[in-house]
């Protein structure tokens, strides 16, 4: 019998880079397909370049491999998501339905979709946001991500797919470049901290957000699709967090690091999207039923970026 296998879309985006990595020391390479519609730059063995919008490339590739779990982490953020509305909604929609469908019609046994804070809009309860409250998201992704939290409950509930979602706040990893999401000035400045010593953030100095250093996100996603399907109780998608901070909070702690840094501010189109996500999150049912813990906090994550963007010069 052929070995079950994993596979990842959006594997070169900052997730899947970090995920890939992570799956492939965790069950071996071999068993961990990575897919992109770009090629990758560096050796990524075994890739295999999809457009999750091409159900029939997607299907091939799951028979080939003999894929039972996806990741489908393709997908467009926030900010470019502004800028594309019809084709954000497009890939974000479709390729997850692409997804589903596989699991609905029994090719594949589990589906890890990402959701986000995004899914909260004006209205949402801003401190502490509960996972039960009132979500009018005004930003195609959110309204993406509201819509797929919905299909996930009901093709759990109607067909049984076993399809698990977490929310993520603002990731902060130095694998990859920012990739056009409204937190990505928090990995943006430490790239500038270290070039230039000077930063002009696209938020103004208040705005405080949910946020995570990428190597809790990871843990979370591989831990959530790895958990007894008993303790996942929520199926639509789950509240995560690990620490909340705005712009300034972030410079201050960089300044600890290097005394020189500098900060200004130039709030543009991105402000209105924070304006409308919660500063901060409960994800005690995360905690609760399947042992989320984060690890990093502000001082282990501006250690961590600034020591292993150093490390690749
Ligand atoms: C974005 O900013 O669009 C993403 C997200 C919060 O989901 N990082």
């Amino acid at each position: 019998m052929a070995k079950e296998t994993i596979l990842v879309t959006g594997a070169l985006g900052q997730v899947g880079s970090d995920l890939v990595s992570t799956l492939r020391d965790k069950f071996g390479s071999d068993r961990v397909i990575a897919t992109d519609i770009r090629e990758p730059q560096t050796e990524s063995e075994p890739f295999e370049t999809l457009d999750v919008l091409d159900k029939d490339k997607l299907a091939e590739i799951v028979k080939k491999y003999n894929v039972k779990t996806v990741y489908n982490l393709a997908a467009l953020l926030s900010a470019t998501a502004e800028q594309q509305p019809a084709f954000g909604w497009k890939l974000n929609m479709e390729g997850h339905f692409n997804v589903l469908n596989l699991a609905k019609e029994g090719l594949i046994k589990k589906v890890f979709w990402p959701s986000s804070i995004a899914v909260f809009g004006p209205t949402t309860p801003k401190d502490n946001t509960p996972q039960d409250c009132i979500m009018d998201p005004n930003t195609v992704y959110g309204i993406s991500k509201q819509a797929g939290e919905r299909w996930n409950e009901y093709y759990h509930r109607k067909w049984g797919v076993d399809v698990r979602s977490i929310r993520y706040p603002g990731l902060i990893g130095w694998k990859t470049l920012p990739g056009g999401g409204t937190t990505d000035y928090a990995v943006d400045i430490f790239h500038k901290a270290l070039k230039s010593k000077k930063f002009e953030c696209f938020l103004n100095e208040s705005t405080a957000l949910p946020m995570m250093y990428i190597d809790d996100a990871i843990k979370a996603t591989i831990d959530i699709t790895e958990a007894d399907a008993d303790d996942v109780r929520i199926r639509s998608s789950y509240n995560l967090s690990a620490m909340s901070f705005n712009p300034a909070d972030l410079a201050n702690e960089i300044k600890k690091h290097i005394p020189e840094f500098e900060i200004s501010y130039k709030p543009d189109f991105r402000q209105e999207i924070a304006d409308s996500w919660p500063s901060s999150i409960d994800d005690s049912p995360a905690r609760k039923d399947w042992g989320w813990q984060h690890q990093y906090d502000i001082p282990e994550l501006v250690e961590t970026m600034l020591s292993k963007l150093k490390d690749i010069g």
